[in-house]
């Protein structure tokens, strides 16, 4: 961890990223809060009022599929009027200088797409589709308002419907896995955004950056598992507000 006033640790970050040539990024609930989006773990986290196991399972959609699509349908209500936010912006403004900026991401809120983020990979999923939680072989359908109807909604051999998320347990897809590996093996430097690290095998990316000997820089208001290995750089602060004086900084270099 390196210990350093802001500005001075701002402007070491700057050098670091303006000398990347091919830097990726990733991203946790954390960095959609600013636009609105409640994190997982956070004061204003879901986990305050569910426990993780009862929402994000297999075991939990089983037990009470109604509640876990309420809790989708909240979320998704809420991600239909939410805007990216200026550290998204910076995000695409460094993509256009780089002409490309590779962003692996744990959030299904779609922000990084709607920004205008080109090069997405989604870990956990989306909440684009649903399909069989038996997996029968009916093709997947879209989530929509008419799958809201009747909760919770029903394939047509009969069983659950669950979101093409990842729930704990469960494999993560095998491409966006695959890619986001190679990604953490052939990059020069990760920029890691909003994420509490806890997870895994997301919070792997960083570590094997970090085993490569190459620069690992965290943006969080809060110290996470990353924030104290030796090697990171971590700045205390919000996305919102850190990621357009970066970007700033690398444009003027
Ligand atoms: C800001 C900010 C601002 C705030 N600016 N920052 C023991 C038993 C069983 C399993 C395991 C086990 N040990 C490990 C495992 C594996 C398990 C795991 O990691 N569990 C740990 C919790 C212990 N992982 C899995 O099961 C994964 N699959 C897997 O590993 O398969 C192989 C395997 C299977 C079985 C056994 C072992 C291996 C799948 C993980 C799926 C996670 N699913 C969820 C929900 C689905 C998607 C959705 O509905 O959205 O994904 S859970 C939830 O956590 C969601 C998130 O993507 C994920 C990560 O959360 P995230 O993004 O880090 O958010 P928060 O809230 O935790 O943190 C927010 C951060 O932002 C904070 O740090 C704030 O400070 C910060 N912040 N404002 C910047 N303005
Ligand atoms: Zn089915």
């Amino acid at each position: 961890m390196t210990e350093l006033s802001s500005e001075k640790l701002i402007n070491e970050i700057i050098e670091i990223l303006a000398d990347a040539e091919a830097p990726i990024i990733s991203t946790g609930a954390g960095m959609s809060s600013e636009s609105g989006v409640r994190t997982f773990r956070g004061e204003d986290g879901y986990w305050r009022e569910h426990r993780a196991e009862d929402l994000a399972s297999p075991e939990g959609l089983r037990k009470d599929p109604e509640l876990v699509w309420e809790w989708y349908g909240e979320r998704l209500k809420a991600y239909e009027d939410i805007q990216p936010h200026a550290g998204y912006h910076a995000l695409v403004q460094l993509q256009d200088q780089l002409g490309k900026l590779p962003v692996v991401t744990q959030n299904v809120d779609g922000l990084l797409q709607k920004a205008g983020l080109i090069d997405v990979v989604e870990l956990h999923g989306n909440l684009k589709t649903a399909s069989c939680i038996n997996r029968c072989g009916a093709p997947s359908v879209p989530i929509n308002e008419e799958l809201f109807e009747h909760l919770p909604p029903h394939c047509s051999c009969g069983s659950i419907l669950r979101p093409d998320v990842v729930l704990f347990g469960e494999q993560l897809p095998e491409q966006a896995l695959r890619r986001a590996l190679n990604l953490a093996e052939t990059c020069d430097l990760i920029l890691v955004i909003g994420t509490s690290m806890l997870v895994y095998p997301a919070s792997s990316l960083p570590l094997i950056v970090l085993r490569r000997g190459l620069p690992v820089i965290e943006i969080n208001p809060e110290e996470t598992p990353l924030t104290s290995l030796a090697g990171v750089i971590s700045i205390h602060g919000a996305a919102g507000q850190i990621l357009p004086l970066l970007v700033e900084g690398v444009s003027l270099r």
